[in-house]
């Protein structure tokens, strides 16, 4: 019985393959005639309606609305529907993509350091085409994701590595992780390596209009190989979010975004582990690695890029001081994240810090769609922590090839493990090694990004 679906479904994907292969190679659909030939299950034709609004919006200022025609000659570009223009070049990450200065920790994203132009700090982003692993595979063995993983008794197929064809920052989804100093004056130099025009966002700041991001709107879009400047003071503390803000349903649901984090100038609120988390889902159709973003019904959801069993396990010593902030740039749902074993308070949303006689307990927090929440706690037992999102959809993989026996976990989920102090091991086998890092080997790796470097003070902030 199992071996019949095991082939039949087998063959599906094969077909799915075949045919993506046929139709979508890099580049094949560029027009819009042959990508309205052949709606149906293509992957790229959900990306055609989408794509062909792009002419429309991409008219750059009001003294060309009178223009508004299919004409995309005039904005300079094509509308593609392909995922990479294959004549176009793909930097790797500029210098400093993973070697932030600051405290707070992405797994398996990137940071992003600066460079200092006078009192400015200046990043670098290069909005690109990404191939991300959401899963990697099944769990290393001997880890204790592997162990629970069997004791779950994994359905054959629900850990297949799968990869996807994402748009992202410097090689990564989401892009790197920046990290400043409220006060700070920040330049960001954005290159444009997308085969469509794109602009960028920064989600939360108050900030001059014409910095703002939104393409065809405050600023003229950024076209496929142009780049862009932005420069404001960020006078606010929070976790932020950027993104693209063109064609925001196509570009933000391939993964267009990442992290702006602003610590308090007054050096306050500072925590001993510092984790940022951001929350993202996507369709797939069988077999296919191109994002079906027109779907209303997604099927894969990652922490940082990740689906379990492939995220890292998180680790803080009990006792010690942890903020988690966790960002939701999902096209369509919100994500309520449980952590077990502890009660948290809810320290800061998208708006910044919560005054702390408005902070509220809880363990389950509910993170909408452009929205973020900061938590903070302290573990009080040792041990190996469950995290995940309560809709439970969200924690399994899309894959199995017959959704009906046990479904082990995927999706959002995530492990913390919480530490015994140094010195008072022996409680279940979760004692702090004597070199504990936060940035120590999570026991089952294999995620593409590098390891960030180990928190130190960002500049003006004065430790954590
Ligand atoms: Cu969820």
């Amino acid at each position: 019985m199992m071996s019949f679906f095991r082939s039949a479904v087998r063959g599906v994907a094969q077909w799915f393959e075949r045919f993506r292969g046929a139709q979508a190679r890099d580049g094949a659909l560029r027009s819009p005639q042959a990508a309205a030939g052949r709606r149906g299950f293509l992957t790229l034709a959900a990306l055609a309606p989408l794509g062909a609004a792009v002419p429309a919006l991409a008219q750059p200022s009001p003294g060309h609305a009178g223009h508004a025609t299919a004409g995309a000659g005039h904005a300079g570009h094509a509308p593609s529907f392909a995922w990479r223009d294959p004549s176009r070049r793909i930097s790797p990450p500029p210098p400093l993509t993973g070697k932030g200065t600051g405290s707070v920790r992405t797994p398996h994203v990137p940071s992003l350091g600066h460079e200092l132009d006078g009192g400015v700090k200046v990043f670098r982003l290069v909005a690109q085409p990404v191939e991300r692993m959401l899963l990697d595979g099944p769990p290393a063995p001997g880890s204790v994701i592997e162990r629970w993983h069997k004791a779950m008794g994994a359905m054959e197929g629900m850990d297949l590595p799968k990869k996807a064809r994402l748009w992202g920052f410097n090689g990564s989804v989401p892009g790197p992780s920046i990290e400043v100093v409220q006060g700070d004056r920040v330049r960001i130099h954005v290159v444009n390596e997308l085969p469509e025009a794109t602009s960028v966002h920064w989600h939360g700041l108050e900030i001059p209009n014409v910095q703002d991001g939104v393409g065809g709107l405050t600023q003229e879009p950024i076209l496929p190989g142009r780049s862009y400047t932005y420069e404001f003071e960020v006078t606010q503390a929070g976790t932020f979010m950027y993104h693209s803000s063109f064609n925001e349903k196509k570009q933000v649901g391939m993964g267009l975004g990442g992290f702006f984090i602003a610590h308090p100038a007054d050096g306050s609120r500072r925590v001993d582990r510092d984790f940022a988390l951001m929350l993202q889902e996507w369709h797939f159709l069988p077999g296919n690695e191109h994002v079906d973003v027109t779907s209303t019904d997604p099927n894969w959801f990652t922490i940082n890029g990740k689906a379990a069993p492939s995220t890292e396990m998180l680790q803080a010593v009990v006792g010690e001081t942890v903020r988690l902030r966790f960002a939701n740039l999902s096209n369509l749902h919100a994500h309520p994240i449980h952590l077990h074993g502890v009660t948290w308070r809810v320290t800061g949303t998208e708006g910044g810090p919560i005054p702390e006689s408005a902070q509220w307990p809880g363990n389950t927090v509910n993170v909408p769609p452009g929205a973020a929440r900061d938590v903070e706690f302290a573990f009080r037992f040792p041990g190996y922590w469950h995290m995940h999102c309560h809709k439970l959809h969200h924690v399994v993989n899309a894959h199995a090839p017959v959704p009906m026996g046990i479904m082990p976990m995927g999706g959002m989920t995530m492990l913390f493990e919480a530490l015994d102090p140094p010195g008072q091991g022996g409680h279940g086998g979760h004692g702090a090694p004597a070199s504990h890092s936060p940035t120590g080997p999570s026991g089952h790796g294999g995620h593409e990004a590098s390891a960030p470097p180990p928190p130190t003070a960002p500049s003006g902030h004065g430790g954590n």
